[in-house]
């Protein structure tokens, strides 16, 4: 017997450290331990910091694939990769070496301190929608497009990550 996968959509931010390396590490162990198999990954964006203004700008990306794990195991799969990482606590929305969140399951709905499902802060966010909708524009979440929501969000400061630039911090 088979188990079914559910299409998954995962968003990874970083500030801290060799930003588009940890964005591209976290990715490679999301497959590597089987979490879920990629096959859609964005390109990595330079983002201004949203939420705390106080703090580096991020490298962000998004991925699409599939998986057989349940929401809360798919849950303690991303918080082990992000340990296992180096991330640290710090203050909310404040700066980490990788962030691994889980945009969306299938069509589960969940509203956890926890956990929510879909992103609670997806469509309030440019820097999940502009990679996101490079990779999904097709996708409706909530009854609501990926692509018109990327477009009719203002997109400052937003960039593909130049590669040639160096800010560790
Ligand atoms: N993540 C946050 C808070 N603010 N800003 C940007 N640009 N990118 C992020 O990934 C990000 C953020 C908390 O998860
Ligand atoms: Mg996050
Ligand atoms: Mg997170």
């Amino acid at each position: 017997m088979t188990t079914a996968e559910t299409r998954v959509g995962f968003g990874f931010g970083s500030n801290l450290g060799d930003k588009p390396a940890n964005i591209r590490r976290a990715v490679a162990l999301v497959g590597e331990r089987g979490v879920a198999r990629l096959d859609a990954v964005s390109r990595i964006y330079r983002t201004p910091p949203w939420g705390d203004l106080d703090q580096g700008d991020f490298a962000n990306a998004c991925a699409l694939g599939w998986t057989a794990l349940s929401p809360y195991e798919l849950l303690a799969a991303v918080k082990t990769i992000e340990a296992d990482m180096g991330r640290t606590a710090t203050r909310r929305w404040g700066p980490r070496l990788i962030d691994v969140d889980i945009l969306f399951l299938g069509d589960h709905t969940l509203d956890d301190p926890e956990l929510t499902l879909p992103h609670k802060e997806l469509f309030a966010r440019a820097f999940v929608l502009k990679p996101l909708a490079e990779i999904a524009g097709g996708l409706t979440l909530d009854g609501m497009s990926v692509a018109r929501a990327a477009e009719a969000t203002a997109a400052d400061g937003i960039g593909i990550w130049d590669e040639k630039s160096t800010d560790a911090e």
